[in-house]
């Protein structure tokens, strides 16, 4: 596991760029996009909020640190990880690609059981999402990081049960999403009506055939019938279709892609921007 977010690791090291909420609550207004790694310092009780934030170079990490939240519609970098406080997918009045990244860290929560209240989460609220990852998937992790609460989507929009269903895409026959080509190593994420398991955004029977064609049978992850994330394909998963079936059928899920606007603001590597101490940077 290590390996696959050998990134993130080695640029904890090298980290450069930094923005810090000590108190209150900040927002961007504008597009932000930075030149390096970034660390977002956001303490309890405070946050930071971005109209979309991305990086202008290929290597460009986002790390997340302390208790507080960082609210985005949309992040675009390498990698993202989340060492601690929530970072949330903000809701930009329609579905829409929320989180495009080449790889995802969630530092597990440590206690055992799982508290009920994690410390460090992904919400993905109504978006989707893209792990355009090289070498093994991340979908185990993701699975996991579902069940302990540490990737939470809205549970209950469009006036049905909706979830976050992740896949690799060669297991949909998927080469776009939300307009972004796919390479054979990819990883969406959609966020859909629960029971919807073929990620056409409606739940009907073609969905039970998905699960009849992987009955008994352990799996990772929804497309391949594991609707309920416990790695197999039992009566249960055909429970989650039963009560939702018909959900979407007259407004089909469908993702669609967010356009930026053009104008941005850009921060360079070296940079450390307190937003207390430093109000210029308050858009
Ligand atoms: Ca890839
Ligand atoms: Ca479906
Ligand atoms: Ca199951």
């Amino acid at each position: 596991m290590l390996g696959d977010y050998a990134d993130p690791v080695t640029s904890a090291v090298t980290q450069k760029a930094w923005i810090q909420s000590s108190s209150g609550d900040h927002t961007f207004n504008l597009p932000v996009y930075v030149s390096g790694n970034l660390e977002l310092r956001v303490a309890e009780d405070s946050s930071i909020t971005f109209n979309q934030l991305g990086f202008t170079t290929a290597n460009g990490v986002l790390t997340k640190t302390l208790a507080g939240n960082v609210h985005a519609k949309k992040i675009v970098a390498q990698s993202l990880w989340i060492k601690d406080g929530m970072v949330e997918l903000l809701d930009d009045g329609t579905h829409h690609l929320g989180l495009h990244v080449k790889s995802l860290m969630i530092v597990p929560n440590l206690a055992i059981p799982t508290p009920a209240d994690p410390a460090n989460v992904l919400y993905t609220g109504t978006s989707d999402v893209i792990i355009d990852y090289t070498g093994t998937s991340p979908m185990a992790d993701l699975i996991d990081w579902i069940n302990d609460g540490q990737i939470v989507a809205d549970d209950i929009a469009f006036g049905s049960a909706t979830a976050i269903y992740f896949a690799d895409a060669t297991d949909l026959g998927l080469t776009t999403f939300n307009g972004v080509t796919l390479d054979s190593t990819a990883v969406i994420g959609k966020f859909t009506d629960a029971g919807d398991a073929n990620f056409d955004g409606v739940v009907d029977t073609n969905d039970y055939g998905v699960l009849d064609s992987t009955f008994g049978n352990s799996v990772l992850g929804p497309a391949l019938g594991d609707l309920d994330f416990d790695g197999t394909v039992t009566l249960d998963d055909y429970g989650i279709v039963d009560s939702n079936f018909g959900a979407g059928s007259t407004n089909p899920l469908s993702p669609v892609i967010a356009v930026p606007e053009p104008s941005i603001i850009v921060f360079g590597a070296f940079i450390g921007s307190d937003l207390v101490s430093r109000r210029r940077f308050r858009c």
